[in-house]
């Protein structure tokens, strides 16, 4: 009988190699794995550019040399290499191989659709994303969502070590948190159901559990626009906290997280951010200024009639990042105690101020990243808002009956993963920022 150990096995060679353990100026014998990304025809010479998840790799052979044996070679072809490894400054990695034979697993049937080996994608929105998956085997493509990994990938080292538990919601229920018109609708075995805007009154149901939770998943908008920055579904960072002294202490926790990801970013994807030309931000502290303030303060600087009290215009994010960014030099601000009109019912109004909440969006180069507040934990105060907003409360009753057994003074936030990454990476519409965007017209690839 055989039996399977768990001991994975890695391309020891490569690892040696590109762990600098040892310097490769002797000849080194190495089997690596790839794709072929390019092929350089120099006549005697023939350069062959591996793609590797670690980069490029330079292998090359000579056409004279009788004693290899190289197949018929194309590009997109998957193969694994041997030859020997040898310094080389010019080659990536700082070194090549010379080739001795390879073998081939697949060869494609048809050209490529697009040309991935260009370093930079010279092709439409329209057609990288009716590609998609090849697309994202060009280099600059691929590097978006590594950095993407390292944001999500520090959300959970950074909110695991300040003690929250992850948690899976569900995505399909009777009844969704946000209310409004964007909700998609579906048949569930004959019944009425909805595909979740967020996991609002999962993770404030399971701070009654575990105190602070945390979740990183999709979320459902049949919201109508077509814009730069809104999809119809998207990656929610969320999390949710109790024993809460105020709403500053999730806007900590956010802080935290970033300062925390970023660091994580400039160690571990030191890589990639060269290869999207990435600065990353530098925090010690991002400003706090009121919904109030900054609008006033905007319309008086640059000029503005305030058209709508009560929300921020697209343009009006913009130019309050602007204002700030000169001011303070940070490209991130904190707009705090948003209109109580315009916030969802469970967020808590200020006790000094009812019109207003005690919640706050972020703002990064001036587009919304991040929605957060304090909710209402008193049941009978979420009751009194209720009844006052006229909502229909079927389908909410185990959400409601949560705090009639007792919940602590709670708040999180929400973050929207391809908005933070298409900012940090500096990309113009967040479909570059997803694998696979849905928006109105896109239900494939
Ligand atoms: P909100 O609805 O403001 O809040 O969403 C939170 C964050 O999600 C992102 N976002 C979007 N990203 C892409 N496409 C969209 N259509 C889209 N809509 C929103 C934004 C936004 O800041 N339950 C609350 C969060 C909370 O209070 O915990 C919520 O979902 O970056």
């Amino acid at each position: 009988m055989e039996f399977i150990t768990g001991l994975t096995k890695k391309e020891q060679d490569l690892e040696v190699i590109l762990s600098k353990d040892i310097e490769v100026k002797e000849q080194k014998q190495i089997t690596i794995y790839g794709a072929i990304h390019t092929i350089r025809d120099m006549g005697d010479v023939v350069f062959v550019i591996l793609r590797k998840k670690e980069g490029l790799f330079q292998c090359v052979y000579e056409k004279t040399d009788q004693e290899i044996e190289i197949p018929k070679l194309k590009e997109g072809q998957t193969v694994q290499v041997l030859g020997t490894a040898k310094a080389e400054e010019r080659a990536p990695h700082g070194f090549e191989i010379r080739l001795k034979s390879i073998e081939i697993f697949s060869t494609p049937k048809k050209p490529m659709p697009l040309q991935i080996s260009r370093w930079k994608l010279n092709t439409s929105l329209e057609a990288n994303l009716d590609n998609r998956a090849i697309a994202l085997r060009n280099v600059k493509e691929r590097a978006i969502f590594k950095i993407q990994e390292g944001i999500a990938r520090g959300f959970r080292d950074y909110l695991y070590d300040e003690g929250f538990t992850e948690i899976h919601t569900p995505k399909v229920g009777a009844k969704s948190a946000e209310g409004g018109a964007n909700l998609f609708k579906l048949e569930y075995f004959h019944r009425p159901a909805v595909l979740q805007q967020s996991p609002q009154f999962y993770k404030q149901m399971m701070v009654g559990v575990f105190d602070r939770v945390f979740e990183t998943a999709p979320v459902f908008r049949a919201e109508k626009h077509n814009t730069k920055r809104h999809l119809n579904e998207y990656t929610s960072l969320d999390f949710e906290m109790g024993y809460i002294k105020d709403f500053r202490d999730i806007m900590e926790v956010e802080t935290g997280f970033l300062k925390y990801t970023f660091k994580l970013l400039k160690d571990k994807y030191a890589k990639e951010l060269k290869i999207l030309g990435v600065e990353l931000p530098e925090i010690t502290q991002i400003p706090e200024v009121t919904f109030k303030e900054a609008k006033e303060q905007v319309a008086k600087e640059y000029n503005r009639k305030i058209k709508n009290p009560y929300d921020l215009e697209p343009e009006e994010e913009k130019l309050i990042g602007k204002y700030y960014k000169e001011k303070t030099g940070s490209d991130f601000v904190f707009i705090t105690h948003y209109p109580s009109k315009k916030r969802p019912f469970y967020a808590m109004d200020d006790p000094k101020d009812p019109s207003v909440t005690l919640s706050f969006d972020l703002l990064y180069k001036g587009l919304e990243i991040t929605t957060g507040g304090q909710r209402i934990h008193d049941y009978d105060m979420l009751l009194e808002k209720i009844e006052k907003r006229k909502i229909e409360v079927e389908g909410m009753e185990d959400y409601l009956a949560v705090f009639k057994y007792g919940m602590p003074p709670h708040g999180g936030l929400g973050i929207g993963l391809e908005r933070l990454t298409m900012e940090l990476v500096g990309l113009d519409n967040i479909r570059q920022a997803t694998l696979f965007p849905r928006d109105q017209s896109r239900l494939i690839p």
